[in-house]
């Protein structure tokens, strides 16, 4: 009884991007959003969301996120999450309803 309480909070994950520029993340699914060099950009945010189970949170820091690794092609979301822009705290985007 007590571990099926925690499971479901345990799944979802929460990502705050703090940065502005364009990086992919170093090993998505490992549940830490990080680029080589440790940044949590947008993209590897939404690529660290999509390797994980569960119903995650991204927090954007407040700015213009801009992708321009266009060789990485289009940044689908392809798991429930919900992208909030500081500091207004409303959703942004919601994906695969
Ligand atoms: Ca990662």
């Amino acid at each position: 009884m007590f571990l099926s309480l925690l499971l479901p909070s345990a799944l979802a994950a929460n990502f705050d991007v703090d940065v502005l520029y364009d990086g992919v993340d170093a090993t998505p699914g490992d549940g830490k959003c990080a680029t080589q060099v440790g940044d949590c950009t947008l993209r590897a945010a939404v690529e660290e969301a999509n390797g994980l189970t569960g119903h995650d949170t991204i927090t954007l820091d407040s700015g213009v996120h801009t992708l321009t690794l266009t060789t990485q092609g289009d940044l689908d979301v392809t798991q429930d999450v919900d992208i909030f822009a500081f500091p207004t705290a409303r959703p942004a985007t919601a994906a695969t309803r």
